[in-house]
């Protein structure tokens, strides 16, 4: 069996420790494809947050408190950086994660793809399921706000840490994405794919800047396989994170429901077959889509395993 699994950071980071559980009880193979939206320069270097939870968090690396960067993390260039007066300030690279940086700089400046920096990273951190980035092309999400007295479009990262999301706030732009395309392997993984899950991730500016790259979103609504995704909304508010202000920009309620029906169902076009919701939400509907209430907290590897296996079982 082939599982094709999109996903964010931190939440799809922990989604995919099931994955990789269930996966290997049954004889699996496993892709995932990351969001590259929340990526940016900062001091010279190409910072890819997505891939790296994804990459440190299945390698055991990560943090699992932060949950993004590393366990044991020192932040010694972070405090010489700041007595440079280099900015930005309000982003913090610890002192391990800058090798990762400096590693994915050198290869993506010495021409390498991202897809194949990545794979070379993971090679050290043996994630046992294939992480592609949803693109080798810069894609990154931008966010239309009112600040200092104007419209201003600032990237993600500032909107999302320095702000935290607390600004009057308009639109997301993915800039680059007209031009982008899907990474080598991509849409042949989700094409061969037995199942493509939606995992508990932000839909907002984690999903939706995977599937802006042209043709993404058609080879899983067009491909043979059935599309489930996991509600990262219990009850009417995310788990952890800021996915309630990233809805309320578009208008969107924050509750499975409200989710369920931003990504919609296949016979209308949109993309699920199956939505798993917690049991909090059992009443929940999506027109054209099969909804079932399951657990849905990460709390442990067991937990995680349990909502994999009925996210599968639902197709
Ligand atoms: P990010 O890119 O680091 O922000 O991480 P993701 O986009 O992959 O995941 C963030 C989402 O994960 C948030 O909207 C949370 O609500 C969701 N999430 C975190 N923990 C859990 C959990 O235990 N269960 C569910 N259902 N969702 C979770
Ligand atoms: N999140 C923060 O809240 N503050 C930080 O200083 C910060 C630094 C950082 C460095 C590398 C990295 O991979 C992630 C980092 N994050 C930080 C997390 C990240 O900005 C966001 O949680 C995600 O991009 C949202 O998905
Ligand atoms: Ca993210």
């Amino acid at each position: 069996m082939r599982i094709v699994v999109l996903t964010g950071g931190i939440g799809g980071a922990r989604f995919l420790l099931g994955v990789r559980a269930y996966a290997r009880e049954i004889g699996a193979e496993v892709t995932a494809v990351v969001n590259v939206g929340d990526d940016l320069y900062l001091h010279g270097l190409k910072v890819c947050p997505d891939l790296d939870s994804v990459m440190y968090t299945l390698g055991g690396g990560a943090d699992p408190e932060r949950g993004w960067g590393r366990v044991g993390e020192s932040w010694t260039v972070k405090e010489e950086l700041a007595a440079y007066g280099a900015e930005p300030t309000w982003f913090g690279l610890g002192d391990k994660d800058v090798a990762t940086h400096l590693v994915r700089t050198t290869m993506i400046n010495g021409g390498y793809p991202l897809h194949q920096v990545t794979e070379a990273l993971a090679s050290r951190w043996e994630p046992g399921v294939r992480l592609l980035p949803a693109t080798d092309d810069r894609l990154e999400t931008h966010v239309v706000v009112d600040v200092d007295g104007g419209q201003r479009a600032i990237h993600f990262q500032e909107w999302w840490i320095r702000y935290r999301a607390d600004l009057p706030t308009h639109r997301f732009v993915f800039v680059g994405a007209e031009t982008a395309k899907p990474a080598p392997g991509v849409t042949e993984a989700i094409a061969g794919a037995d199942v493509v899950l939606i995992a508990p991730s932000n839909p907002v500016v984690s999903i939706a800047p995977i599937l802006a790259v042209p043709g993404l979103r058609e080879a899983v609504t067009d491909g043979p396989a059935p599309v489930v995704g996991v509600s990262p909304i219990i009850g009417a508010a995310p788990v952890r994170g800021m996915a309630d202000r990233c809805l309320a920009v578009l208008g969107v309620e924050c509750n499975a429901a409200g989710v369920g029906g931003l990504y919609g169902g296949r016979p209308d076009g949109g993309l699920l077959d199956g939505w798993l919701v917690a049991p909090e939400d059992a009443e929940t509907t999506v027109p054209g889509v099969t909804v079932r209430a399951v657990p849905l907290r990460m709390t442990d590897e067991a937990a995680t395993t349990a909502m994999v296996r009925a996210a599968v079982e639902l197709t």
